[in-house]
């Protein structure tokens, strides 16, 4: 692995390995089709619509200032709150603030910053997944000082990073999966892809940020770790041992648990410039459109499906809401096509109950599992359609994105606020709201009516719980979402 030892002074540096990543590795890779402007929508439609989702936000935002101020997250209809761990980490708050930025609630975010502010303390004697930790409070910590300016989000951000730093130091550099924010304390058997990779952007943002080279360093060197146990076809599997480097899940898809890990290797790349995190993406995307893309079980259909890392055998023809996240993928990818292909699926998938189930068999679009058919709010179906709308520019995709949130204007909604959904058959109510909705799946829903001067989203890649991030290290920095100006 190449060490990031220049990370400091080094915008002669980035600026060339950019320019070199896309002038040099441009003719044998994809990575170049620019989005689109958005157009033909009337300026009246979009000023409704975009009252619209602020308004569902703001009503969710209300059930959780009225019930569960301070805590994590709320439960609207039991009008309560709770939170992940035995004290609060403000879960709500830290993921709320840049979708409020972007909507211009400033109201809502003077709220969010007295409560971060007067109450959120990292040093708290419990173990945390520092996954989790890491895309929701680091990102959102991070993309609230680069949108805000505030120093006291940084030196938050500052903190919570070097308390987690301990989850790295394993022998094989795969990170561990626990840690204990006061002690330091790891933990944890065994992990997964995405929560070795899917900090890579939060680390490197503070690397930069700092000027400081070691987040990244050790971030990258347990993506490394991984990326050289691949298996055979060039997959990433389910489980693997930290300790002895052992896979112990061998299962190949790109659901909970993968997901993330390659969408870093893209997002990384065209944040940072890192030309070993393009070759791993190359690499990595190749695999999964030979392997897990399905074009043969339902004629005429495309879905993503599961298989062998190593073999590359079909074991599973599952696919469902997390696994959507692939087409902003195949979109910033330039890849078309495959995205119009599995976006066909996602919306027949999203409206073949008016709303989305986690996971479905798609040779048979049922539940894939007892209890698969409820719906969390989850983002990637939306944020999909989003993509391949600014991809193509075809106004079809943005009619199916309205109508994804007009069934979370329809089914999620109670009289004061918005909850999840148990079953997505009977619409039955499921009383309890992901901080997600309001960093993501609000956000999304905002992004297809936004006027663009409002927030200029070419200038930034999103982490994977869509905060905001920007190289703001370097002048001539041009990485952006495919380098549209
Ligand atoms: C979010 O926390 C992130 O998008 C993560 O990558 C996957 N799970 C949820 C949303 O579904």
């Amino acid at each position: 692995m190449k060490k990031m030892n220049t990370i400091k002074n080094q915008s002669i540096f980035t600026t060339t390995c950019i320019a070199l990543a896309f002038l040099i590795l441009l003719p044998f890779t994809s990575i170049a089709s620019p989005l689109k402007k958005r157009d033909g929508i009337s300026k009246k439609e979009k000023k409704e619509y975009q009252e619209r989702v602020k308004t569902a936000f703001k009503k969710g935002w209300r059930a959780y200032m009225n019930y569960a101020k301070g805590l994590d997250a709320v439960n609207p209809i039991s009008e309560k709150g709770h939170n992940w761990y035995k004290e609060s980490l403000l879960m709500t708050p830290v993921d709320a603030f840049s979708t409020m930025y972007l909507m211009g609630l400033d109201d809502e975010m003077a709220e969010a910053k007295e409560l971060i502010f007067s109450e959120l303390e990292f040093d708290k004697d419990f173990e945390v997944q520092q996954f989790e930790i890491a895309i929701r409070i680091l990102g959102g910590l991070l993309s609230s000082y680069q949108l805000d300016g505030d120093q006291r989000f940084l030196d938050l951000a500052i903190d919570l990073a070097d308390r987690m730093l301990p989850v790295f130091d394993s022998p094989t550099g795969i990170p561990y999966r626990l840690v204990n924010l006061k002690t330091g304390a790891v933990g944890g058997q065994g992990t997964n892809p995405c929560e070795v990779g899917s900090m890579l952007l939060e680390y490197g943002v503070l690397s930069k940020l700092t000027g400081d080279p070691k987040y990244y360093d050790l971030c990258k060197r347990g993506v490394k770790a991984l990326y050289d146990r691949r298996g055979e076809t060039g997959l990433q599997g389910s489980w693997i041992d930290q300790d002895t480097g052992k896979w112990e899940d061998t299962r190949a898809h790109i659901s909970g648990g993968i997901d993330a890990y390659y969408e870093y290797l893209l997002k990384g790349y065209l944040l940072f410039g890192d030309e070993d995190l393009l070759e791993w993406y190359t690499v990595s995307r190749d695999a999964v459109n030979k392997y897990l893309v399905d074009t043969t079980s339902v004629e005429g259909e495309m879905w993503v499906g599961w298989a062998d890392m190593n073999s590359g055998e079909r074991i599973m023809t599952r696919f469902g809401a997390l696994d959507c996240f692939w087409n902003l993928c195949n979109v910033l990818d330039g890849d078309l096509e495959r995205a119009e292909g599995l976006q066909a699926s996602i919306n027949k998938m999203w409206f073949a109950n008016g709303i989305e189930p986690e996971a479905i068999n798609y040779t048979t679009m049922q539940p894939y599992y007892e209890g698969a058919e409820y719906y969390m709010m989850r983002p990637e179906a939306i944020e999909s359609t989003y993509y391949v709308w600014r991809g193509t520019g075809n106004k079809k995709y943005y009619e199916q994105g309205k109508k994804m949130f007009e069934s979370i204007e329809k089914y999620c909604q109670v009289e004061n606020g918005y909850v999840q959904l148990r079953d997505v058959k009977t619409k039955e109510k499921w009383d309890t709201l992901e901080s997600f909705f309001f960093a993501e799946t609000m956000k999304y829903c905002y992004l297809f009516f936004a006027d663009t001067e409002t927030f200029d989203l070419e200038k930034y890649v999103l982490n994977t719980e869509a905060h905001p991030l920007k190289n703001t290290w370097d002048k001539d920095w041009k990485g952006n979402l495919n380098g549209v100006k």
